[in-house]
């Protein structure tokens, strides 16, 4: 068979369409199956970012208060905190100075168990969020309450460092990392979206590093 002519012709018109389709669907389905966002470079240490205070919290003194427009405002210690179911996830970041970091582990609340709790108002569609170090933050409540977002309180299994936001921050993995707030204080659930602060500094009001929504 091996010397059937017609039989090596069509091996190599195989091989060949085999090739073409590997370089076709290089072309096509390298957008879809993506990893890293467009204009984004991977880095395997873990920058630090912050407006030149990093707060320090103790787990005792921490408290999140979340009020505004929910049926039942809440001002949460420790202890109350960590009652609530605790979720791990894995996700990647994006900072819109366009390092991004693969498979962190971090463990917290979802934050769709913190909606549970706190039951926003048919009218509440946007947050405002308050760091410690006086660092706010806007974004739309439907991004908050996706799958993968959560208020970790540990990265890989430790607890979370003060210089990354401990005792706890948010963690909004399909957003530039900007809108994931750490030390966070407080979240006020509105009716209508305000820039926080680097957004008042023209970065967007939304984030997605899919989109590059870096810049308004
Ligand atoms: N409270 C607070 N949260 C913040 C910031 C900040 O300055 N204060 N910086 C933001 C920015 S611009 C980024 S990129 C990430 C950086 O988080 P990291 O230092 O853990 O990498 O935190 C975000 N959350
Ligand atoms: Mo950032």
């Amino acid at each position: 068979m091996d010397d059937d002519p017609d039989q090596t012709k069509l091996t190599r018109s195989k091989r060949r369409w085999a090739e073409e389709a590997k370089f076709l669907t290089g072309q096509v389905s390298r957008p879809l199956e993506r990893r890293l966002p467009p204009g984004q470079h991977l880095v395997n240490n873990w920058p630090v970012l912050d407006l030149g205070r990093q707060p320090d919290v103790s787990r005792e003194r921490w408290r999140l208060k979340i009020g505004g427009l929910v049926r039942r405002p809440v001002t949460l210690d420790w202890a109350a905190f960590m009652a609530l179911p605790q979720s791990t996830i894995r996700s990647d970041i994006h900072c819109v100075t366009t390092w991004s970091r693969y498979d962190n582990d971090w463990t917290g609340v979802a934050t769709r168990d913190l909606l549970d709790l706190v039951e926003p108002r048919d009218n509440g569609r946007f947050l405002m969020l308050h760091g410690y170090d006086g660092y706010t933050t806007n974004l739309p409540l439907a991004d908050f309450a996706a799958p993968g977002a959560l208020l970790a309180h540990s990265w890989q299994g430790e607890p979370l460092t003060r210089e990354h936001g401990g005792p706890v921050r948010l963690v909004v993995p399909h957003l530039y990392f900007w809108k994931s707030a750490k030390w966070i204080a407080a979240i006020d659930v509105l009716g209508a979206d305000k820039p926080g602060f680097w957004e008042a500094e023209g970065y967007h009001m939304r984030g997605d590093p899919w989109a590059e929504e870096r810049y308004s």
